[in-house]
């Protein structure tokens, strides 16, 4: 190795286990029962004292905080666990699950991105359920169609339900008239829109 490599990796190494001392001592907080990993419950209360998990989302919304916190708190056990659903709220996380949710979801932008954007969708994923029916993707729609949504731009909609008619037969590619987040995504980041133009 050379030696350049070798402060490159050094540094790496020294940002990496700062991260994960921050974990283990935050895990080590929120663990209020010591039980060794954490519940939907602990992670309830971790997110609640996490702002950047949940304010932008009450604010975009319009919803009130304590629903954002239960959005985010199911997207939280979601991605710490990689189950779903139910499953999911009944997992007990690892430190290391807990690290990597940290990484990935909290300290990386892209990712508290995409954190955001599954926030949004369990949001209106009301019977947790994973998928979008059509009564909830009605709902979603809504937030287009009201001022101030983040779903913003110069781009013109059509009336909400031929908008709704063209999102299915975009993206309900098995015709169940449910959307999971993957085909959803990109209408709830914005990105998907002028393709309906
Ligand atoms: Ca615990
Ligand atoms: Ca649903």
């Amino acid at each position: 190795m050379d030696a350049a490599k070798g402060v490159t990796n050094g540094v790496k190494g020294a940002f990496k286990s700062d991260a994960r001392k921050e974990s283990n001592k935050k895990f080590h907080e929120l663990d209020k029962d010591k039980s060794g990993t954490a519940c939907k419950d602990e992670i309830a209360e971790f997110v609640a004292s996490n702002h950047n998990l949940w304010a932008m989302l009450s604010v975009t919304l319009d919803r009130s905080e304590e629903s954002c916190q239960d959005a985010a708190t199911r997207v939280a056990m979601e991605l710490a666990s990689g189950l779903k659903g139910d499953e999911a709220l009944k997992a007990e996380l690892t430190k290391e699950q807990f690290h990597k949710f940290r990484k990935h979801y909290m300290l990386d932008p892209e990712g508290s991105q995409e954190f955001f954007q599954r926030a949004v969708f369990a949001s209106f994923d009301l019977d947790n359920n994973s998928l979008l029916d059509e009564d909830e993707l009605d709902q979603l729609l809504d937030t287009f169609y009201k001022s101030g949504s983040i779903f913003k731009g110069d781009v013109r909609l059509p009336e909400k339900e031929a908008l709704k008619e063209r999102i299915l037969q975009k993206l309900d590619t098995n015709h169940d008239k449910r959307l999971s987040f993957a085909r959803i995504r990109g209408i709830i980041s914005g990105t998907a829109i002028p393709d309906f133009e």
